[in-house]
């Protein structure tokens, strides 16, 4: 087995970072700085022409896209268990996760870099501004799934990619001014998540903290 992943410090590519080293295989981890441009070397674009992290290589095979990439993951490390394996407890981990991913994801999109919609520079203040408060909404979505779920996880019996995601979602929340402990189900989660082995040996090599949020002077 020869994997390799290609993630940026602190972003969503930290998802299928801890499914990695909770699925206790080897892999290769490989920074690549978003800041410095090292997602727009031509190296880089010949292998993900979208310029984008997360990548995984698996062996000849690069998949893109995390939904892909944790789907694979899955089929792949079956002893695992990084997702619920059969029925509707498995569907219905699939539905957050695409919904945490096609909707709550391309919202903190709009807030970092709304130079991705329009060029307009008076338009990209008005574009951040409108998606910090519907972003702040969805946490609260998040917020309420984590207050009422039956199981230890938001994934299920196991930590796995909801909160992975979960925890990602909340610590951007604080670089756009939002109070991660205003949301304290999700909080506990994403402390306790962090606080895993496997996890903790992704924030040490991220060099994440889990809490940047400042408030204003
Ligand atoms: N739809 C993609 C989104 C990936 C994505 O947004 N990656 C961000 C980091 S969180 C990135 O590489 N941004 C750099 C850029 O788009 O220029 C996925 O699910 O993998």
């Amino acid at each position: 087995m020869s994997l390799k992943l290609y993630y940026a410090p602190g972003a969503c590519s930290f998802v299928p970072h801890s499914l990695l080293e909770l699925a206790g295989v080897p892999f290769e981890p490989v920074m690549v700085k978003l800041h410095k441009g090292e997602h727009q070397t031509p190296e880089y674009l010949a292998m993900n022409p979208r310029g984008q992290v997360p990548v995984l290589v698996d062996g000849a095979d690069v998949i893109t896209q995390i939904v892909a990439i944790v789907l694979h993951l899955d089929q792949r490390l079956p002893e695992a268990g990084l997702l619920p394996k059969t029925g509707v407890e498995r569907t219905r981990v699939i539905e957050t996760f695409v919904w945490m991913n096609n909707t709550v994801h391309p919202t903190f999109t709009h807030v970092f870099m709304p130079q991705k919609f329009t060029d307009n520079t008076d338009a990209q203040a008005a574009v951040k501004a409108f998606a910090v408060g519907k972003y702040r909404e969805l946490l609260g979505e998040i917020e309420a799934m984590v207050a009422k779920k039956a199981t230890p996880w938001l994934t299920g019996a196991n930590p796995g990619v909801l909160d992975a995601y979960a925890l990602t979602f909340l610590r951007w929340g604080g670089f756009a001014g939002i109070d991660p402990t205003t949301f304290p189900h999700t909080w506990a989660l994403a402390q306790a998540f962090a606080a895993l082995p496997a996890v903790a040996r992704v924030v040490e090599r991220e060099k994440l903290q889990l809490n940047v949020y400042r408030p204003a002077a």
